[in-house]
């Protein structure tokens, strides 16, 4: 399926995370199924997808967004539209957890994402010595930061592809839909504003 549209409800959803934790991986594997070998995302990739929501069809357009400082202006007027969040975590990379969960508190503090789901994609899983859900449940103390949205944390690799249309299915069943589907104009909008 193309940009063209769909005629199902449909849902926007955001795929954040630092740069590096996977966010292109874990939507091409989803979507083409392969590995591909990403480079960093320049701007933004979108996909549209079909999911369930119980029995019924749904889309999700999947807004994978470049970690890139200079992008986070233009995307605060798209925050007010979105149904859902999915958040990449490298679990692999201890080091930067940390800045990782700093990152996570800062999108949860914006007001037009309130209540809004989200599934933590806790990805690199294939690595030795990954955070497990668990773990990272513990470390980013999500109980707490999550105590007003529906959660979960989805363990995935973006290598092997276990678990990312667990992850993905997860969040279709915690979003609201809309008719709306403007999505060409979005797209349209957002490459003037990455080639300024
Ligand atoms: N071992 C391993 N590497 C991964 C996994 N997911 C992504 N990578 C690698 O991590 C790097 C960053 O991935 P990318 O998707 O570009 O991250 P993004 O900046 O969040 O979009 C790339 O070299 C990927 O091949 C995973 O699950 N396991
Ligand atoms: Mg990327």
């Amino acid at each position: 399926m193309g940009l063209k549209g769909s005629k199902f409800p449909n849902a926007r959803i955001l795929l954040l995370g630092l740069d590096g934790a996977g966010k292109s991986t874990l939507l091409f594997k989803l979507k083409y199924n392969e590995f591909f070998q990403t480079v960093p995302t320049i701007g933004f990739n979108v996909e549209m997808m079909e999911a369930k929501q119980n029995r019924k069809k749904i889309t999700l357009t999947v807004w994978d967004i470049g970690g890139q400082e200079k992008m986070r202006k233009y995307w605060k007027s798209y925050y007010e539209d979105t149904a859902g969040i999915l958040f990449a975590v490298d679990c692999g990379n201890r080091r930067r957890l940390d800045e990782a969960r700093r990152e996570l508190e800062r999108v949860l503090k914006n007001e037009h994402l309130r209540g809004r789901p989200v599934v933590i994609l806790a990805n690199k899983q294939d690595k030795e010595g990954a955070l497990t859900a668990a773990e990272l449940t513990e470390a980013f103390n999500l109980r707490k930061i999550f105590s007003d949205r529906d959660w979960f944390v989805q363990p995935c690799s973006g290598k092997t592809g276990a678990g990312i249309p667990e992850g993905f299915r997860r969040l279709a069943h915690l979003v609201k839909t809309t008719s709306d589907n403007n999505i060409k104009e979005t797209v349209k909008y957002l490459k003037k504003s990455v080639r300024k």
